[in-house]
């Protein structure tokens, strides 16, 4: 006697075209034309041709009308919440103050820093639930969260604190990582090692023991940390058990990412003035090159980062907002798929690999989210285009018309 098992979908979205980003699936987009995706307790439990689809039960079936279906974005760098903003340090680097020398003469990171230690949790709440809806209404269900401009143990545990909250208030999946390291707090202005020592002492250990971070990240830069401060920083995280990510050869080559790749890093960011070597390592140890167009356009940068490169030894590129007032104060993640494809030489469909299945892998959740695939969580985005490429096309003004969390949908 032959069996037939009726599924029962919680949701099931019929006539979509997939964009699944799955590599295992030979076309591109890893695209399903004319497809249906079964959600059930909050995991895909179905994908393929709507013609194949068995017989089921569905709570709620929903037509797409043959628009697109992406993975959720993942926006995996940022540093959402923050104080005040630096538009008047933007004025000033127009009159050709460059950000090196604002950081040097006190300003630059430090200036946030002051403003964010003098802001209530509950003000830095409400000013990065502002950006974040601009994220999610262009289809974010993931965003990482760096602390980073508190610089005391207690401005740290309160910025990280109101990143915890937003995941709770604001229907999104939330990442956090500590970054204790990004500049020198002015109480240790001639005394760097000490603050290395505060960060890796009592920082650390602290943060770990309140739960509040899933990485440890660092500011590898002259006007940042050295290399040894670093290696410092991580070999904590690493008593820890903290995965690590680092800031490496955003203005300067530093060996940052070298030092991260050896430290099994999940991420290296900006990396515009990475060498082959530093491409190499990072490709031994599967650690995710993390490009941020949105910096490299703001401060003016020319050099790119070596995309040829990436892709000659295999690195996944993720892409993200770096959302900060410093350097990349922007909440929109298609407009930075834009900027790769126009700046950078992705082509849209790197583009979009890189804010979903890439940047997932950048935040260890590679097998959680990122592509649309039978086990994952159900998290997507509807969006009523004709084809994929529109989300790298319209420069950033788009809204998805359905993002799905969890299994659960937001309209
Ligand atoms: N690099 C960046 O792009 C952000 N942090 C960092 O280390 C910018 C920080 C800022 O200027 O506020
Ligand atoms: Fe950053």
């Amino acid at each position: 006697m032959i069996m037939i098992m009726t599924l029962q979908f919680d949701t099931l979205f019929k006539n979509a075209n997939l964009a699944t980003m799955d590599p295992a699936i030979d076309a591109p987009y890893g695209a399903i034309k004319k497809g249906a995706l079964g959600v059930t307790d909050g995991r895909i439990s179905w994908i393929g041709k709507i013609d194949d689809l068995p017989e089921y039960k569905a709570k709620d079936v929903r037509d797409c009308g043959g628009h697109w279906m992406t993975p959720g974005l993942v926006d995996c760098h940022t540093h959402l919440v923050f104080g005040g903003n630096r538009a008047r340090e933007f004025e000033q680097r127009m009159q050709g103050v460059s950000y090196e020398q604002i950081a040097k003469a006190g300003g630059g990171i430090v200036s946030t820093v002051k403003a964010t230690r003098e802001t209530d949790a509950s003000v830095l709440l409400v000013s990065a639930s502002l950006r974040l809806i601009d994220m999610t209404a262009q289809g974010v269900t993931t965003v990482e969260i760096k602390s980073g401009y508190g610089l005391d143990l207690e401005t740290e545990i309160k910025m990280l604190e109101v990143a915890k909250t937003l995941e709770e208030e604001e229907n999104i999946r939330v990442k956090t990582t500590f970054l204790g390291a990004h500049a020198l707090p002015p109480e240790y202005k001639n005394d760097p090692d000490s603050y290395v020592d505060l960060v890796c002492e009592v920082m650390i250990p602290r943060i770990t023991e309140l739960n509040l971070a899933d990485a440890v990240d660092g500011f590898c830069e002259n006007i940042g940390f050295s290399t040894l401060q670093i290696r410092r920083v991580f070999e904590a995280a690493k008593k820890h058990n903290l995965p690590v990510k680092l800031h490496a050869e955003q203005l300067s080559k530093q060996g940052g990412a070298k030092l991260a790749a050896e430290f099994a890093a999940l991420s290296a960011d900006h990396l515009e003035y990475i060498d082959e070597e530093g491409v190499q390592a990072m490709a031994k140890t599967g650690t995710i090159a993390v490009l941020l167009p949105g910096a490299f356009y703001f401060l003016k940068e020319t050099q790119k980062p070596p995309i040829d490169l990436f892709r000659k030894y295999g690195v996944p590129m993720a892409l993200a907002t770096d959302c900060n007032p410093g350097s990349s104060p922007i909440t929109s993640p298609l407009l930075i798929l834009n900027m790769a494809c126009t700046l950078f030489g992705f082509t849209p469909e790197e583009a979009l690999a890189g804010m979903t299945r890439e940047g997932a892998k950048a935040l260890g959740l590679g097998a959680e989210i990122g592509t649309l695939k039978v086990g994952k969580s159900a998290d997507l985005a509807i969006w009523d285009f004709e084809h994929p490429s529109e989300l790298s096309y319209w420069l950033g003004n788009y809204s998805c018309s359905i993002r799905m969390l969890k299994g659960k949908m937001y309209e």
